[in-house]
């Protein structure tokens, strides 16, 4: 059934190193290979071998009206026959950074890049160029990219391979990050009154997507808030899996508390490659050309990755939210009770258009309660799924996505699907 997916994994791993240009696609954590993907529209992606599966994995986050929408395609199409790269301004840049100004709140100015990493770096340096400190705050098992300061304790693919440290990065720089465990307001209090006056900022995924998904208390982000203004650090939101996704206004919007910066990619770019980070007008004019702290990138603002971001926050802008929130809430609360019938413990996290599931019987707010997660299951479920026709991420750190372009149908046969895995 998967034989031409295998056959191009064979040759993949020839050339490529794992056979994947990004980790997480390997499957090697759930005992798998890869699928290849030949085409996706609406809430499916198609394999090589021609079998259509209902995707939950939505390219990681970007597909937030499901795949190929016909307004996104159009503008798309028509950017690239206007040439697809200039290296000098357009007036897409001009219109997406004005929508992103005016939709999130905390956003006076923006800049763009070509990936959530490079937004989180970009942010870094911004963030330690304006205060003149160094030391981050980040979470354990939050995710930022695969910038060298964000690689401990994190989370996504590095978690799900279970890659303890990371070789290639030096001491010196991964040595000034501080590690906090998430929902944690005490540790990130003493690492501030420990080292206070050199934290540049605080790294934080509003709502946590790496580590599955694993929302905030009710105090988490106002109390992140306070402690950055009593100590004189920035607050980052990295914003790149919420963005537009939790609402139209980010998390930050969603949770009515502002960050100094946000950092944002997958769905502003539409599925294409694009990041950006973006914050208060003092911070962001510190960035060269205006200021003296240097970032730049020859495809940042790329025409075409523009045309996309722009078609897709047109349609975001009146989709209902709410109603594709109360339709992944009932899915959540069926998959629930077929958990229940199998008598198998789980914890559904869910929020908006995300949910994870975690097979445990411990309430998962943080990373150490999400490792308790049953990863056999995990692996039965994944592989499961896929024999049935539903696609899922190959981790148990990972965040499922649902898009507007998901039916009930879809819903009802991925809990037929459920039922019928021996687990
Ligand atoms: N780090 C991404 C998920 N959080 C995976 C990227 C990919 O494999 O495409």
């Amino acid at each position: 059934m998967e034989n031409k997916s295998a056959g191009l994994f064979a040759e993949a791993v020839t050339y490529i190193p794992g056979g994947v240009n990004s980790p997480v696609r390997a499957c090697a954590s759930v005992d798998s290979a890869p699928l290849f993907i030949a085409h996706a529209r609406g809430s499916k992606i198609t394999s090589v071998d021609g079998v259509e599966y209902i995707d939950y994995v939505e390219s990681w986050g970007p597909m937030l009206l499901g795949h190929a929408h016909p307004e996104v395609t159009k503008a798309v199409v028509a950017a690239v026959e206007r040439g697809t790269s200039y290296g000098a301004p357009c007036e897409d840049e001009v219109i997406l950074a004005r929508e992103v100004c005016a939709a999130l709140p905390s956003v006076e100015m923006v800049r763009m890049v070509s990936s959530g990493t490079e937004a989180t770096m970009s942010a870094l340096r911004l963030a330690r160029g304006f205060t003149g400190r160094k030391k981050l705050i980040k979470f354990d098992g939050g995710y930022h990219g695969h910038g060298d300061a964000f690689l401990a304790s994190a989370g996504s693919g590095v978690a799900t391979l279970s890659i303890p440290g990371t070789p290639g990065v030096p001491e010196a720089v991964v040595g000034e990050t501080l590690v906090a465990p998430y929902n944690n307001l005490r540790v990130v209090e003493d690492c501030f009154k420990k080292h206070g006056a050199d934290i540049a900022a605080v790294f934080v995924e509003p709502c946590a997507g790496n580590m599955g998904l694993v929302p905030p208390e009710p105090e988490f982000l106002p109390g992140l808030r306070s402690l950055c203004d009593r100590y004189g650090a920035l607050l980052v939101f990295d914003e790149v899996i919420t963005g537009f996704r939790i609402a139209y206004a980010g998390a930050q919007g969603y949770y009515g508390v502002t960050p100094d910066l946000t950092t944002l990619g997958k769905i502003i770019g539409g599925g294409m490659p694009v990041g950006a980070f973006g914050g208060r007008r003092a911070v962001m004019e510190k960035l060269a050309p205006c200021g003296p702290v240097y970032q730049a990138g020859t495809l940042s603002g790329n025409p075409v990755a523009m045309a996309a971001g722009i078609a897709t926050l047109k349609v975001l802008k009146s989709a209902d939210y709410a109603a594709l929130a109360a339709r992944v809430e009932r899915f959540c609360q069926s998959m629930e009770s077929i958990f229940q019938k199998k008598g198998r413990p789980v914890q559904i996290n869910r929020l908006a258009s995300m949910f994870t599931i975690f097979p445990t019987r411990e309430k998962v707010r943080d990373f150490a309660s999400a490792k308790t997660a049953d990863t056999s299951v995990i692996t039965r479920l994944f592989k499961g799924f896929r024999e049935r026709g539903v696609y899922v991420a190959p981790s148990a750190f990972e965040a499922a996505m649902v898009s507007f372009a998901h039916t009930d149908e879809d819903f009802a046969r991925t809990l037929a699907a459920l039922e019928d895995i021996p687990l």
